[in-house]
């Protein structure tokens, strides 16, 4: 696809001129502005009200210094960042990430499209995305709470549970999530919902951990129902070894498939007689080590340095769940060449947009990361509530809303494909869902 309205040329060309280094940024907002152009066409009104004008520029862009000291009395500098993307709808919310390859460009990226996924979930929450260049992989529990400490010291400033609620994303779970809080409360003096993703002894929702990935599949379960199959009896590939790609293993698994293969950012595992998720569990989640460690446990198995050839390995559905741009054009080949027919986002843009527009060309089910994975921050929505009303919901009162939400967000997704004359490009639907909502906000609330 390409711009063809005059409007959105010239929008793109300025956004481009004013984020020259935001390189995922601008790729970002191309592809969204692509998808709505027709919803553009149909709502001159919002070109008038400079709704797109405030739509592609960040409410907000914090970036700050984070000193820490480790074990060994070293100084250390990271910078830390919480891009508020957009409140129309509600409270910024979004994940903070914890990786050595976070910049200004990854947290900008990730809050356009956190605006989006979280409009579709119905739910009352705006966009945002934070983190750090902070390598959680290798430091001490007291190194990261440190770590977490002092990037609260600053963060608190800005957030709030009425503000801006962050939560987990890439190396950030319960341990940091409570590091964080910690924090909070202690300089805020303040016990509130300001961060979701809590532990359950201290305001967490139930489902909340499992959520992203079963929320994966219960979307996926129902764009395949839709097209008359299911994951029952079917070979599947999750990348990732983490939170997302455990329970999306998990769901599939419960759902009648067979998980096949995992992975980290060293290599990937190959089972054929299926993954031994408790295996993977007890690897990742207890001993926080490596996923070769598989093969010690299960020598049957396959072990392979690198990730890319985890696409090459015969599967009918495909869960992308550790990273953007994991799966490149060339993986994307690989997988329509073994049969794979589904293809289910749910990291964050994790198809490079031309693997994207050669599984559609080819007809492969494709399910976008923010329709998709979307789960995860609808059940942060969910924690909101019950820490508002000071009550806490069973694991089944939670499960079931969250299906609900993911089973809808499939429906309205299709229908907005269809009206506007895409049907069954569910990218270009949720792109075009979660705008209407944002941009009725914003025009309502006009020029803020
Ligand atoms: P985790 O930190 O729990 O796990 C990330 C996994 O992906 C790890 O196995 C990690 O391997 C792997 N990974 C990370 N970076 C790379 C890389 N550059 N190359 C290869 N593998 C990599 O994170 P989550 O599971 O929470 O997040 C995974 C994805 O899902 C992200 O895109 C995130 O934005 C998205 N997401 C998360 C949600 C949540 O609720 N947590 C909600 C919606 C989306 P290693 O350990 O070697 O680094
Ligand atoms: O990308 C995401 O949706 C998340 N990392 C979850 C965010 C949240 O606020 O739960």
């Amino acid at each position: 696809m390409a711009l063809k309205n005059a409007y959105l040329i010239d929008l793109m060309n300025r956004v481009e001129a004013r984020n020259p280094n935001d390189k995922q940024f601008l790729i970002t907002v191309r592809s969204v502005l692509e998808s709505i152009e027709p919803v553009v066409e149909k709502h001159p009104e919002y070109v008038k009200a400079g709704v797109l004008e405030l739509f592609v520029e960040q409410e907000r862009v914090i970036k700050f210094r984070v000193p820490w000291i480790d074990d060994a009395g070293n100084v250390h500098v990271n910078r830390g960042y919480r891009v508020q993307g957009n409140s129309a709808i509600g409270p910024y919310k979004g994940g903070l990430r914890l990786h050595p390859s976070v910049t200004e460009d990854t947290v900008k990226f990730l809050a356009f499209e956190q605006t989006l996924k979280n409009s579709l979930t119905g739910l009352p929450i705006g966009g945002g995305k934070g983190g750090s260049d902070f390598d959680p992989k290798g430091k001490s529990d007291f190194e990261v709470m440190r770590f977490c400490q002092s990037f609260m010291t600053e963060l608190y400033k800005y957030i709030g549970a009425d503000v801006d609620v962050p939560a987990g994303d890439i190396g950030v779970g319960a341990r940091e999530i409570g590091y964080l809080y910690g924090q909070y409360k202690r300089i805020t003096g303040l016990y509130e919902g300001v961060l979701t993703g809590k532990g359950l002894s201290y305001g967490g929702s139930l489902v909340r951990t499992q959520a992203t990935g079963y929320g994966l599949c219960y979307f996926t379960e129902e764009m395949l129902n839709a097209a008359g199959k299911s994951f029952k009896g079917q070979t599947v590939v999750v990348s990732g070894a983490g939170n997302v790609a455990i329970y999306a293993n998990e769901k599939a698994t419960q759902l009648g498939a067979k998980v096949v293969a995992m992975c980290d950012s060293n290599g990937y595992i190959y089972d054929k007689n299926g993954i031994d998720l408790a295996c993977v569990k007890q690897i990742k989640e207890v001993r926080r080590g490596r996923i070769k460690e598989y093969i010690d446990v299960h020598p049957e198995a396959e072990y392979h340095e690198g990730c890319s050839g985890i696409w090459t390995i015969p599967c009918d559905i495909a869960l992308p769940c550790a990273t953007q741009n994991e799966l490149s054009l060339e993986s994307c080949k690989a997988l329509v060449a073994n049969g794979c027919y589904c293809v289910s986002e749910g990291a964050n843009m994790p198809t490079v947009i031309e693997g994207i527009e050669y599984l559609q060309s080819k007809g492969v089910l494709f399910g976008p990361a923010k329709a998709a994975n979307a789960g995860g921050v609808a059940t942060s929505a969910l924690e909101m509530s019950q820490n508002s009303e000071r009550l806490s919901w069973t694991a089944e009162e939670v499960d079931a809303k969250l299906k609900g939400i993911m089973v809808n967000i499939y429906h309205n997704v299709e229908s907005a494909a269809k009206e506007y004359g895409m049907e069954g490009n569910f990218e270009a639907g949720a792109n075009i869902a979660g705008f209407l909502k944002v941009a009725n906000a914003m025009y309502a609330q006009g020029v803020v």
